[in-house]
């Protein structure tokens, strides 16, 4: 059943492209002339992957630089409170684009800014992004812009002020200063890496619960301010950030109640990927991906509905369902 709806979801998508619903096609990105050519190619990270013409985040440059970066800008809302939610969806940063992701963390966000990182720098040998952030308190201070790329004195430095490792979320989290060259400006930004999921997968038993705790631990470093976009991104900033965004938005729904009698109709995994995908290309990727929604949400809601009704909970013995993240063992695992 979950694979129809996929199927099904794979065809609305095709179906829109080819009817235009999309503007993707109708200025495909080798003629993104106007925003720069061939180096929109360059700046991504893959080739399949970029963000729609109509949806896409402009980076704040001098004319005659190319405002093209690889992200696009997620905007959804509640059912019942109609409480808006924005996030930034993004490719992880290239070696030659670091200095890009920060650009629009400084123009594009408020102070703090949240950015949460779901790849490893490096997975089965390969780059999947590019350490763009100080990495270890030995080296804490990374200029993001020494030879002033786009000409306008935007040389910031980005400092680590603090790192640790969190079990609840099975992250690294550092607290990061950005500021600009002569330091009158500065910003915040939590920079939440989590590396327990690798592409085209989902995060499995003690991970999938760290997951879930990083997702509230984003919205509380943003000071539950859902206006303030969260930066997210994996390697694409498609299958792993598609699908980090839509259980942000699921729980909510799930915690104000617009789950609590859904008919098969209007399925809220369906809409939301949906949405999300008018929004950015194959957010939410592959079938394990789309099924690791309903397994969550399926969980959740059981969740709710246990502590809704303690009684009939304890008969058929619901109890506490969520034990503590165990700790993590040490691995080869850096970020
Ligand atoms: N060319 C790659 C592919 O389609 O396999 C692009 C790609 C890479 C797509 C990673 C998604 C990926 O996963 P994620 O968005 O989770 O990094
Ligand atoms: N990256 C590969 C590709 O682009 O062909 C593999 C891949 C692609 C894997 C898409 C899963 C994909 O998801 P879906 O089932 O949505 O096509």
């Amino acid at each position: 059943e979950v694979q129809s709806k996929f199927v099904d979801l794979e065809w609305e998508q095709r179906r829109r492209v080819a009817q235009g619903a999309i503007e993707k096609d109708a200025e495909p990105p080798s003629q993104w002339a106007r925003c720069g050519g061939n180096e929109v190619q360059s700046r991504n990270r893959y080739a399949n992957v970029d963000p729609y013409q109509s949806n896409r985040v402009k980076l704040k440059v001098p004319e005659g630089h190319s405002d093209y970066i690889n992200a696009s800008p997620i905007v959804l809302q509640s059912t019942k409170s109609g409480t808006v939610t924005k996030f930034i969806a993004t490719q992880g940063p290239k070696n030659d684009t670091l200095s890009h992701i920060w650009r629009m963390v400084w123009y594009e966000t408020k102070s703090p800014a949240v950015i949460v990182m779901l790849t490893q720098t490096h997975e089965s040998g390969r780059e999947k992004c590019f350490p763009y952030y100080p990495r270890s308190p030995s080296s804490p201070s990374l200029p993001v812009n020494e030879n002033d790329e786009f000409e306008d004195g935007f040389k910031h430095t980005v400092r680590l002020k603090t790192l640790t490792e969190n079990e609840e979320t099975r992250a690294q989290i550092r607290e990061l200063m950005m500021a600009n060259e002569d330091g009158s400006e500065t910003r915040e930004v939590w920079h939440l890496l989590f590396g327990g999921w690798p592409d085209f997968l989902v995060p499995e038993g003690a991970d999938r619960i760290a997951l879930l705790n990083l997702i509230e631990l984003s919205r509380s470093k943003n000071l539950d301010n859902a206006e303030n976009p969260r930066i997210i991104h994996c390697s694409a900033g498609v299958g792993r950030s598609g699908t980090f965004i839509a259980l942000d938005w699921l729980l909510q729904e799930l915690e104000e109640g617009s789950l609590d009698d859904v008919d098969d109709e209007d399925d809220p995994i369906v809409t939301i990927v949906d949405i999300l995908r008018q929004q950015r290309m194959m957010m939410v990727q592959g079938e394990p991906q789309f099924a690791f929604l309903y397994e969550v949400v399926r969980e959740r809601w059981r969740d709710r509905w246990a502590k809704l009704h303690p009684e009939e909970a304890e008969e058929l013995g619901l109890g506490a369902l969520h034990e503590p993240v165990p700790k993590k063992q040490k691995s080869g695992n850096e970020g």
